[in-house]
Order: C-alpha cells, then structure tokens, then sequence
C-alpha cells in the first residue's frame, strides 16, 4: 500500500468529471487500498479518486476512524449514488484535504439514501444521516467535479484559494492559524 499525494486548490483535475468504473480491476483495488491508507496517514474522514489525480467515480469514506485507538470502518464505493435527499437541511463545519487548514459551513440535505458498489462487485444501499450523510454528499461532488468551497460566496472561495496557493506543498500545521482557527 503506499500514500498517495493529494492535489490542492487550484488543480484543474478537481474540477473536472470523473468517469464510471466498468470493472472492478485488481488496480481499482489496489487505488482503493492506497486512498484509504492517504486518508487514515492524513486525518481525513474521506477521500475521493480525482483528489488523487485519477478521473474515476470511486469514494472512502470512515467516519468512525479515530486515531487514538485506531479503531477503523472503513467503507469503499465504486460508482456510488444519492438516490434520495431529505427535505430537511443540515449545516456543518466542512473541511477538505484538496483545501487544507479551511473550515466553513456548508447546508446540505440532512439525510440522503445513496447506493454503490463494493470490491467484490455486490451492490448496497444506505439510508444515512448525521456525519455519513454529510461525507458521502461531499465524496459523490468531488466525483461532479465540486468542491465544498463552490457552496461558498466567489469572494469567500478566492480568499481560500489564496490562502492554499500560499501554503504550496508545505503540509498544513494548525499552528498556521491564529486564535480563531483562520490562518494568516
Ligand atoms: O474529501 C475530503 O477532502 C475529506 C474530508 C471529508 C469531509 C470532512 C468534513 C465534512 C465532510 C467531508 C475530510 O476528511 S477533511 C478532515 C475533516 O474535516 C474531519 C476530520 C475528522 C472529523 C471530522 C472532520
Ligand atoms: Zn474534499
């Protein structure tokens, strides 16, 4: 398994649509692995194919991962799918590792049910809230090519983009930001 590089803000690969998988190969697999073990080495609760570099409609997600007991359920998704949105809305503090050291509010549908397909080609369908609910609609818009800054105001999400261009390929520190969490 090996730890892949993560493209940042403002990659043009990010904004592009990542195409269906028609089979489930030994390297989609072997993609799959190494995303989850890029997510688990960066404190990610998710992490989608074109975040690194690869155009294909494949998510991880785990968001009972916690770093100090290791205790791990991860969920891989091939081609996965929101096939219902609830009416009622939700608001979280989202990050995004394409966009580090940057947390802002996002509305999005409360519960979704989604469906995918795992490694082993079975199908499956998921009724989710809270969290989940939140991490799958973000992980299925990167695969749109969407990023959680395109929620925002373009002069809240050119100020990010600023700030990320800045950073270049430094790894983020929180000791980067000040008191309230925003960096410099
Ligand atoms: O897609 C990504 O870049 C991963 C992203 C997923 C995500 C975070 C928050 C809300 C929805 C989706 C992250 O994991 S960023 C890290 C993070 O914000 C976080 C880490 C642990 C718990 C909660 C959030
Ligand atoms: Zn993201």
């Amino acid at each position: 398994m090996a730890v892949l590089k993560v493209l940042r803000v403002p990659n043009p690969v990010l904004k592009k649509k990542a195409q269906k998988i028609d089979v489930i190969s030994d390297e989609i697999k072997t993609l799959a692995d190494d995303m989850l073990e890029t997510m688990y080495a960066i404190d990610g609760i998710g992490l989608a194919a074109p975040q690194v570099g690869r155009l294909v409609r494949l998510i991880v997600i785990d968001v009972k991962w916690r770093k100090d007991t290791q205790e791990k359920e991860p969920i891989i998704m091939i081609n996965p799918e929101i096939c219902d949105r609830s009416e009622e809305l939700n608001t979280y503090c989202e990050g995004c590792l394409s966009v580090p050291g940057q947390y802002e509010e996002v509305t999005r549908p409360k519960r979704v049910t989604f469906k995918y397909t795992d490694t082993d080609g079975a199908e499956h369908k998921v009724e989710a809230d809270g969290l989940l609910a939140t991490a799958v609609q973000h992980e299925t818009d990167h695969l749109e090519g969407k990023l959680f800054i395109d929620y925002l105001s373009p002069l809240k999400r050119n100020i990010i983009i600023r700030k990320v261009k800045k950073m270049g390929d430094r790894l983020y520190e929180p000791d980067d930001a000040d008191e309230n969490g925003k960096e410099e």
